[in-house]
């Protein structure tokens, strides 16, 4: 074999190496793109269409997350909705009460600084930044207890900053709420 079939062997090589890493880069991007559209359709993790304000300074005089109003409850169309706050170094409620099976809204801000709000045990994970509200559609399969630390680091404290979520069986829920408007598992 002469130098100069060498050389184009080496060159057919060369490009048929090429054409392979460039299919295989085109397909990453494709299932990347599809497992983001994948993931968007069936479990509706889309980026916030809206961006909702709440005035930290105030959070504990007026509207919807003063301290009477936080807790689980079941509005007037009979959706559940969880409001909580997260301040320097706790959640207010620091035990959260929900359904199990039921679809449930949680609807939180900060009073301070940024925290970070995680459900141990599912993929409910978001910030808390102060001047808006962090809303997420939350679904318990069964009743069990989680814990719920802040995952932001928020200062000095934070390692100390954890709640709980206590889920628990539809009619024990329906029976709790019998009685009253809001609830929570704090003793
Ligand atoms: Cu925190």
């Amino acid at each position: 074999m002469s130098s100069e079939t060498d050389h184009h062997l080496g060159e057919a090589v060369a490009a048929r190496i090429e054409r392979r890493w460039a299919t295989l880069s085109i397909v990453i991007v494709g299932l990347l793109v599809g497992m983001a559209t994948f993931i968007g359709i069936h479990q509706a993790t889309m980026p916030q269409g809206r961006v909702e304000i709440a005035n930290p300074k105030t959070l504990h005089l007026s509207g919807e997350f003063v301290e009477s109003n936080l807790g689980t409850a079941v509005e007037a169309d009979g959706s559940v909705v969880v409001r909580a706050i997260g301040q320097q170094y706790s959640f207010t409620p620091q035990c959260i009460v929900v359904p199990a099976e039921t679809p449930v809204t949680l609807r939180a801000t900060s009073a301070d600084v940024v925290h970070g709000l995680l459900i141990e045990g599912t993929n409910i994970n978001t910030m808390l930044v102060p001047g808006y509200v962090s809303e997420l559609p939350i679904r318990f399969k069964k009743p069990g207890e989680h814990v719920m630390p802040c995952q932001e680091f928020c200062g000095i404290g934070h390692q100390g900053m954890w709640g709980k979520v206590k889920v628990v069986e539809k009619a024990a829920f329906s029976n709790m709420m019998a009685s009253r408007r809001r609830t929570s598992c704090v003793d």
